[in-house]
């Protein structure tokens, strides 16, 4: 397999942190890329020009970070990202997570365009209020949790989106305010999944 990608794309990484969990690593071949230089290969791969793409064995290309992660559990036995005994409250943690990286990374990309004064326009700014009702509601809904051995695709994608916070949006400062969510978070980082897949 091939997988496009880029180091601080917070979708290739959930992508990553799959495949490594997955133990699937020596399966797969990296093409790092640049998706805003409309790289041939990556074009060819996917049309939309964007990251993570993953080509399989056969040679089907999959785009869309929870596909492709959905696709990598039915590849290998162990461990399970998805169970049907608990799909449903898994895939609810998956969307969260998932809503939380786009609107990071709509901010960041405003940004990166547009300069910081797009932080006053109305889609930043809505997207700012969604940052901050997602990780009230993740607040409460990781205070009570005892921290599991076991990982699942709902974890990684909130996981990632905290980290891809911390990383492109400091100011944020979401350790400070949500000490319940950090701990959550700081368990689950320490695997050696996120630790060799760490935003540089
Ligand atoms: N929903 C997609 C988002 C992928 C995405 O936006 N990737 C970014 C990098 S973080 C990209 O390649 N952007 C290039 C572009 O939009 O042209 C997923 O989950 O894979």
């Amino acid at each position: 397999m091939e997988l496009y990608l880029n180091a601080t794309s917070p979708y290739a990484r959930l992508v990553r942190i799959v495949l490594l969990e997955k133990g699937l690593m020596d399966a797969v071949t990296l093409k790092w890329c640049d998706p805003w230089a409309d790289d041939v290969d990556l074009l060819k791969a996917n049309p939309a020009g964007r990251i993570p793409v993953l080509v399989t064995e056969e040679g089907t290309t999959l785009s869309e970070s929870m596909l492709i992660a959905v696709y990598l559990d039915s590849v290998s036995p162990n461990p399970p990202m998805l169970l049907a005994a608990n799909l449903g409250s898994v895939l609810h943690l998956a969307g969260l997570g998932q809503n939380l990286m786009d609107a990071a990374f709509t901010t960041v990309i405003a940004r990166k365009h547009y300069g910081n004064e797009i932080d006053d326009s109305e889609l930043v700014q809505r997207r700012s209020r969604a940052i901050q009702r997602l990780l009230k509601q993740l607040n409460s809904e990781f205070g009570e949790e005892p921290q599991a051995s076991t990982i699942n695709l709902g974890d990684i994608a909130i996981a990632v989106a905290l980290d891809y916070l911390a990383f492109r949006l400091p100011e944020m400062n979401w350790q400070e305010e949500y000490p319940q969510l950090l701990a959550w978070h700081s368990g689950v980082t320490a695997r050696a999944s996120f630790e060799q897949t760490a935003f540089a």
